[in-house]
């Protein structure tokens, strides 16, 4: 527990470790009233740092320490102190062994972080600083050591012992108990160990690397959780050739294994050999898991996998530099992703993240740059900005570079930084030196905060035949940063002429016409670019593959979105009109309610999307979801959250009301053929059947009723189950809707992973989650405090998709989570200032709101024994 105010940590502090550590041996004596860890760590003064006569000082959280002993003398309580958290020991020469012996709690460790127990097992979580609640150690990722762990425990209750690298030797021990020792020959930062202890099932498989040596891929899991396996095992080979064809990164250890638990922070972690996954992250079959879900593990096993380069092999020297290991990684899955699938299907999807949810952030007070200057608590600091803007920006120097240039530069980077731990900078500087490209400028993207914001205008000259594209950018200031340097933008572009063919691009002065697609450089606050033979006023396609994470403005007319949702030879700017259209015809209802009908020719480009069979199909799946409200809510300057919902109603009323038999010829047309596959034609065509269905309930449609109702007594999987059971959810069909939640947990209560979405779709719906009905929900059999999963799909789920609710006029919302926070900041602080975001937002809404958020944030500050990553969220969001 924190004693002291917290302090803040300046990147501009960092120096280089006065210690070094060369090898670590642990011995973990695990007990159910407590473990016993052995470290004995050789540690040697760093030579490159003058003047080095120090005190030795290791990060320690949490621990009970029993002895320590240099070069195997047990030191007396004078020769060492233990000071808030940090051992000191004043007296060391410049090369010793250092033995340290703690006492640690896992079956009480509800935080989390470091080791602890979940569902009988033994795990640990080590990133970013949960190593230093195992054992005394320099918990910086700069000081990379070799490890070797020893791990004993009872034999039948813990069969299974794993830990990083080889099993070298294993063996019987008194009293009923084994132990097996793990030694990892690569130089890891403590952050990536990681132990687990269990009663396991094993499902093997192997893999063949590209140079022919044969890897051991090994799963473990719960014994009720053994057919659940497949799905990950077969993404995890895919990445594995992914990685080396496209990366040319072949894997290194001879063991790669994967561990499912129920009761983890985050999604998943890349320990060295031994990948650690929340189970709902990993485990799936057709009957238990969504498409959505089947997506969302292919890419954080592939995540989880590709850090073993990217984030491994060559890591962080600071937590400042975070994004280096998290964006390049995210930036690998995604390419992994759409190679697998769509890929403009995939790029939709994280820009809709993107926009909604890192927009949002880069505009409130915890904004902060991809490489930030300063923290209190790191965990704190894993955001979508480090994660998805930092994507985007190793994106934009792929875009820059071009495939080749981009694939010489990330192999100089592995092959110079092997083994090291290294930052930003250098990630770039190897792109630089492998292109030739000057990237000074580029780096702006990784020190400032906030979206750009590109505002765009046009002149068409007939005469001239030449067409005048301005694009001035401007930073928003952000908290702590005014008047910002513009950047460097890559912004790709297209002109369609009248028939939706795409003209060529010739640049004023340039003589190639062979173009039909240009990425622009913008560099300055305001470009003016000069288009010659254009022969016809065009109809710009702008930030195609929407090539930078910026907000462009500029005036389209209705005219041109539909004619951009109908004809842009760019997949994802189709999509961008059809949301953009939709956006203005529910922002035209918010602020007008009483108006009649809605736009007609919103209408009839649904009923194109719906009945033109030759479109690509899971490009229509996604451009019939409307705007979230979310997404509305960010857009907006004040927004009145009600009544944007109730626009958004509206709106989805009147389309399905004209919709209703191209509806009902949809779902007829994309009918369950009895196969179940995950291509991304079969995905779209459940995705779109499910959308229908979900319009038709909306408006109380009976055969829409009868046809949910029977796809979800006869569905063979979850993605067509839940679609059902949520368009029931949503819908006025009270009966039906109740029966259908009822049968649903009878038949699932068994399974965690269905009984969060069974949680979260109740806990999201105007119709089933209303305060009273969370409450509700949080006193059922399977709602657990101590599990994050359960929090999140239901306090989480509420908070931040039923926005309805949550923002009653009352302020019972507010009040709510702040309950929550306060409750939750005992026992586990990461999840608790996870679910505060939606508070943090308050100065974004209009005074009736903003008040009643202020003073439930207030609430939370005043807490006695506030966590430090609880008191950073709230006291930045109140600063200012
Ligand atoms: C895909 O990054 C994308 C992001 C830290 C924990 C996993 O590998 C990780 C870990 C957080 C938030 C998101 C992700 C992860 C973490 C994640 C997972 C898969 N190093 Br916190
Ligand atoms: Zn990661």
């Amino acid at each position: 527990m924190r004693t002291s105010q917290p302090q803040t940590i300046y990147l501009k502090d960092y120096s280089v470790p006065a210690f070094l550590v060369d090898h670590v041996d642990l011995r973990f004596e695990l007990y159910e009233d407590g473990t016993r860890v052995h470290s004995s760590l050789s540690i040697r003064r760093n030579p490159q740092l003058a003047d080095n006569h120090g005190a030795l000082e290791l990060d320690g959280d949490s621990l009970k320490l029993e002895t320590v002993a240099l070069n195997g003398t047990n030191l007396s309580t004078g020769q060492y102190q233990e000071l808030g958290e940090t051992l000191l020991v004043p007296d060391v020469p410049d090369d010793f062994e250092l033995t340290v012996v703690t006492w640690i709690e896992p079956q009480n460790n509800t935080r989390l972080e470091g080791l602890y127990k979940s569902s009988g097992m033994f795990c640990t979580q080590c990133e970013a600083e949960g190593f230093r609640c195992i054992t005394y150690f320099p918990d910086r990722p700069d000081v990379m050591a070799r490890f070797r762990t020893r791990i004993e425990a009872d034999r039948t209750a813990y069969p299974i012992l794993l830990s990083n690298g080889n099993d070298v030797e294993r063996g019987d021990l008194a009293d009923g108990r084994h132990f097996v020792t793990w030694e990892d020959p690569f130089p890891k930062p403590c952050y990536l160990f990681a132990l687990v202890a269990g009663d396991l099932v094993e499902k093997r498989d192997t893999f063949t690397t590209l140079s022919g040596r044969e890897i051991d891929l090994r799963m473990y899991v719960e014994p009720r959780n053994s057919e659940k396996c497949d799905y990950a095992m077969d993404s995890l080979k895919r990445s594995m050739r992914w990685d080396e064809d496209v990366y040319g990164r072949e894997y290194d250890l001879d063991i790669f294994m994967i561990v499912a638990v129920d009761d983890f922070n985050m999604g998943a972690m890349e320990n060295k050999g031994l990948n650690i996954f929340n189970s709902s992250c990993v485990l799936a079959s057709q009957e238990t898991a969504t498409d959505l879900a089947f997506q969302r593990i292919e890419a954080i096993v592939a995540h989880e996998y590709f850090h073993n380069w990217s984030g491994n092999r060559v890591t962080c020297r600071d937590w400042f530099q975070l994004s280096l290991k998290e964006g390049f990684t995210v930036f690998r899955d995604s390419q992994f992703s759409s190679d697998m699938g769509s890929p403009t299907v995939k790029r939709i999807e994280n820009v809709t993240l993107l926009r909604t949810a890192q927009f949002a952030e880069d505009g409130g007070p915890m904004a902060h740059p991809v490489r930030p200057a300063s923290y209190m608590e790191i965990s704190n600091f894993y955001t979508l900005t480090i994660y998805e803007k930092g994507a985007e920006v190793v994106r934009m120097i792929h875009t820059l570079l071009g495939p080749d240039l981009f694939r010489k530069g990330s192999d100089l980077y592995f092959e110079r930084h092997d083994g090291q731990a290294v930052t930003t900078d250098d990630f770039v500087r190897a792109m630089e030196d492998a292109s030739g490209r000057d990237l000074s400028q580029f780096r702006l993207w990784y020190e400032q905060a906030g979206t750009p914001v590109l505002t765009v205008s046009d002149h068409y000259d007939e005469q001239a035949a030449t067409y005048r594209l301005t694009i001035e950018q401007s930073i928003p200031d952000t908290p702590g940063q005014q008047d910002k340097k513009p950047q460097h933008i890559p912004f790709a572009l297209g002109l369609l002429d009248s028939n939706g063919k795409d003209m060529p691009l010739v640049l004023a002065g340039g003589s190639d016409d062979s173009l039909t697609e240009r990425v622009l450089e913008l560099t300055e606050a305001s470009h003016t670019f000069e288009f010659t033979g254009v022969t016809q006023r065009p109809v710009p396609s702008l930030l195609r593959q929407f090539s930078a994470p910026v907000r462009v403005a500029y005036p389209w007319t209705r005219e041109q979105m539909l004619f951009l949702m109908k004809h842009d030879t760019d997949g994802f700017n189709r999509w961008d009109a059809g949301q953009r259209l939709a956006v203005d015809v529910i922002q035209g209802l918010v602020s007008a309610p009483d108006a009649g009908e809605i736009e007609p020719r919103l209408v009839s480009a649904y009923r194109h999307l719906l009945s033109d069979a030759s479109l690509d199909q899971a490009l229509v799946a996604k451009m019939m979801q409307l705007p979230s409200e979310a997404y509305l809510i960010e857009l907006a300057d004040s927004p009145d959250v009600p009544a944007i919902h109730q626009a958004r109603e509206r709106v989805l009323a009147q389309l399905a009301g004209a919709l209703r038999e191209d509806l009902l010829s949809c779902i007829e047309r994309h009918a369950d053929n009895g196969i179940y596959g995950l291509t991304p034609e079969e995905v779209a065509g459940r995705s779109l059947r499910n959308t229908a269905l979900a319009w038709l309930l909306h408006i109380g449609d009976e055969e829409g009723r009868d046809r949910a109702v029977q796809q979800f007594r006869e569905a063979d999987n979850m993605t067509d189950r839940l679609g059902a059971l949520r368009a029931l959810v949503n819908s006025g069909f009270v009966q039906e809707r109740e029966k259908a939640l009822e049968s649903f947990y009878q038949q699932f209560s068994a399974d965690p992973q269905v009984v969060e979405q069974w949680f979260s779709v109740q806990a999201s719906s105007p119709e089933t989650g209303s305060l009273e009905q969370i409450q509700q929900l949080m006193t059922h059999e399977a709602f657990d405090w101590k599990n994050p999963n359960k929090v999140r799909s239901v306090i989480g789920a509420f908070a931040g998709q039923n926005l309805a609710a949550f923002h009653a006029a009352d302020g019972s919302g507010y009040r709510f989570l702040a309950e929550q926070v306060s409750r939750l900041d005992d026992s586990n602080p990461q999840i608790a200032a996870r679910l505060v975001t939606p508070l943090t937002r308050w100065r974004k809404f209009a005074a009736v709101h903003s008040e009643q958020m202020l003073s439930a944030l207030e609430r939370i500050r005043d807490k006695k024994g506030l966590s430090r990553d609880v008191y950073e969220v709230v006291h930045k969001s109140l600063a200012g």
